[in-house]
């Protein structure tokens, strides 16, 4: 049975799972929830998956949302799984460690997708000015730590590519959805970018892909 991720192209959490998926020759089929429709509060979705939120990998009657956990269970029963994300218990440890720090920059990197763009142009929802600051002030924060942590270092564990890499780039990406041009506050972090992009394809595919459809959207 083919295996399925529901998701959005505007959504970084569906892109890293569709990249990890394909990275790992472990592909599956897309299936659009258009939550900006409200397509993942019909019931059809919400059984599927009961915190009706995008990234969901379905495989059978196997069912994983959250995008992290689903990049980390691919990825571990993929080819590439030893070098992108390690067994060695203090490696895996690290990538975890990273990994939480990551989802306090989704989490609020996505708060300001809505803040800043969704409700104001799309729900006609007012923009919540403390929210932001908490937000900005948030992501950079954290931006501000992988700019020192990344000096003279090519990836973010030193000299493997790991799930970290994939999964950091694409979260700087998906700031271009607030027209946040992390580069010209944080030049290691877009010099890393850059390089990121020049030597990883399919990551530089998902950035054309992710700016094509910002432009759709305005
Ligand atoms: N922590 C989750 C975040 C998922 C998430 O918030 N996805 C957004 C789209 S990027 C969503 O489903 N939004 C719809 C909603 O919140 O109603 C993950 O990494 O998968």
């Amino acid at each position: 049975m083919t295996a399925k991720i529901y998701g959005h192209p505007l959504s970084i959490p569906t892109r890293i799972a569709q990249t990890v998926a394909k990275r790992v020759g472990q592909e599956a089929e897309f299936v659009l929830v258009d939550v900006i429709a409200g397509a993942q509060f019909e019931d059809s979705y919400k059984k599927l998956n009961p915190n009706q939120k995008i990234p969901l990998y379905q495989s059978g009657d196997f069912t994983l949302s959250e995008s992290y956990a689903i990049a980390k269970y691919l990825t571990d029963r993929g080819e590439e799984a030893s070098a992108l994300y390690p067994r060695e218990a203090k490696t895996r440890a690290t990538i975890d460690m990273h990994l939480g720090v990551f989802n306090d920059l989704k989490t609020n990197a996505l708060q300001l997708d809505y803040q800043l763009v969704i409700n104001p142009k799309m729900f006609k929802v007012d923009t919540d000015a403390k929210v932001v600051a908490k937000c900005d002030a948030t992501v950079k924060k954290i931006l501000g730590e992988y700019e020192a942590h990344l000096s003279g270092k090519k990836y973010i564990l030193g000299d493997s590519f790991t799930i970290l890499d994939l999964i950091f780039t694409l979260q700087l990406l998906g700031l271009a959805f607030v027209s946040y041009d992390f580069g010209a506050e944080f030049p290691t972090l877009r010099k890393y970018y850059d390089d990121i992009l020049a030597e990883q394809a399919d990551l530089k595919a998902q950035h054309d892909e992710f700016h094509e459809g910002l432009k759709a959207l305005a």
